[in-house]
């Protein structure tokens, strides 16, 4: 990770102390106790060979190693942040502010290690087939004719598949018997239901939050006291696979927090999860319903003028071209909290500051445009050594502030807001004008709204949708 040693924020700020002990977690598991006594580690002596993917996305990653001389596969992955424990994470963390801007700040926040858990999924002993499995490798479509399955398909299955003795174990109730939810004996038509082992039970949805509270991906660096340091309790076993919730100490297992304070009640929609229409806005919509919502109800962009005016973030900037017209600022996004590559995430804000969005832009804009490819993509290799072939950048329509910035993501990192209906490639966006110095101003665009937002009711009013 060549060079994460990103200016780190010298602000730091300890609040919340923990002010209790962490409490222990009861086992619920008979095994846990006879083979794992007393929190042992089981992972403690985990020799880690490889890591075989990861996910910046899915905060999971998926480590080949050897465990007591046999081969293993550990899968580790962040488990999703109960409501039930909010509370207790609220008052019993340590927390660390990295930046501050308005009415926006982002802390580290340090939980008491049973607050946090990880989930640590162990086969040992792996065969080859299951590390393959975990490897990441690209994938293509096949497509199978009954025929194909008869001579090809089954054959090799026959051969070569993982063995189903797990499941001979769960039928014969060998293992996981008490996590059998429903079973119909029938020889013929009979099933049993329970509990896929991805699943450890103790989550329920993800919730709406103004404070915003992300588990941060899986660090390769801190895998090694991850293994070592951290407590672990046996969910369930079954041949040669084992579950575990495995408790890391708070500095390795990181969550991040945003925190929106005095929030306005758009930023309480913002987050709240609703159901999305698609939108065609015709040149026309845009100036008769659009523009004027926007102009009555959008979001302040004062943190963006604090940017620039230096006033806030002025630590963290990256790059900055000081030109009024083709300028820009180039620094991180406050999703990211800068400690891993994988989820890398910047921004860059324009000068100029009668930009909207990309309904505004003409071909006048392109130098500008161009300015902030070239330069924001050489600014990046020279940071991060990563080129421009594996960055997505891209600006949004409808973007939340309404002042033109574009958004430099890892191309891997799946980061929200870059799917096609919100997306548009900053290349794309330079050749459309190069074809048509007018095409953002006459074409329609389309793009998701959320059932409670405003401009989606007045498009309806106008009998747009
Ligand atoms: P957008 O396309 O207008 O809206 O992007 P979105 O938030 O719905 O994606 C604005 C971008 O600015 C987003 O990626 C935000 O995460 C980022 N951002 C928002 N605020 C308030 C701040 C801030 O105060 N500082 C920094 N560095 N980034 C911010």
């Amino acid at each position: 990770m060549a060079d994460v040693s990103v200016k780190r924020q010298q602000d730091l700020e300890a609040t919340n102390e923990l002010s209790q002990p962490t409490k222990k977690v009861k086992s619920d598991c008979e095994n846990d106790r006879a083979e794992n006594g007393n929190d042992t580690n089981a992972l403690s002596g985990f020799q880690s060979t490889a890591v075989l993917s990861d996910s910046a996305r899915e905060k999971t990653i998926y480590v080949h190693g050897k465990l007591a001389d046999q081969n293993a596969v550990v899968i580790l992955e962040k488990t999703p942040i109960r409501e039930d424990v909010l509370a207790e994470i609220f008052t019993a963390s340590t927390l660390k502010l990295q930046m501050r801007n308005d009415i926006y700040s982002t802390y580290s926040l340090h939980a008491p290690p049973h607050l946090n858990e990880i989930k640590a999924t162990v086969m040992c002993p792996a065969t080859e087939k299951h590390v393959k499995k975990y490897q990441r490798k690209e994938s293509f479509l096949v497509e199978e004719t009954a025929q194909d399955y008869e001579s090809i398909t089954l054959p090799y299955i026959k051969k070569q598949s993982f063995s189903v003795q797990w499941v001979y174990n769960i039928l014969d109730k060998k293992a996981e018997s008490e996590r059998i939810l429903f079973e119909d004996p029938h020889p013929k038509l009979g099933f049993v239901l329970l509990p896929d082992f991805k699943w450890d039970q103790k989550q329920l949805a993800d919730q709406n939050a103004v404070v915003i509270l992300e588990k941060t991906p899986i660090r390769e660096d801190v895998l090694a006291e991850i293994f070592t340091a951290s407590t672990l309790k046996l969910q369930m076993r079954n041949d040669i696979y084992s579950t575990y919730s495995l408790h890391a100490p708070p500095h390795l297992n990181e969550i991040k927090a945003t925190v929106m304070c005095p929030a306005t009640e758009k930023h309480v929609k913002k987050y709240q999860r609703k159901e999305s229409f698609l939108v065609e806005e015709t040149a026309q919509d845009y100036e008769s319903i659009t523009l004027p919502y926007i102009k009555k109800q959008s979001f302040s962009v004062q943190w963006v003028y604090n940017i620039l005016d230096k006033k806030a973030e002025s630590e963290r900037i990256l790059f900055e071209d000081p030109h009024p017209k083709l300028g820009f600022v180039l620094l991180p996004d406050f999703k990211w909290d800068q400690k891993q590559l994988d989820d890398l995430y910047l921004m860059a804000i324009t000068h100029q500051r009668d930009i909207k969005s990309l309904r505004d832009l003409t071909s006048q804009h392109l130098p500008l445009l161009e300015n902030i490819l070239q330069k924001g993509q050489e600014a990046i290799l020279k940071h991060y050594s990563l080129p421009a072939s594996k960055m997505r950048i891209y600006l949004h329509y409808q973007p939340s502030y309404y002042h033109l910035h574009v958004h430099f993501t890892k191309l891997d990192f799946e980061a929200p807001g870059c799917r096609v209906e919100r997306a548009h490639l900053l290349a794309d966006v330079i050749q459309n004008l190069r074809s048509d110095p007018n095409y953002y101003k006459t074409r329609n665009l389309y793009f998701p709204l959320r059932a409670d937002d405003g401009l989606l009711s007045q498009f309806k009013e106008a009998g747009r949708l």
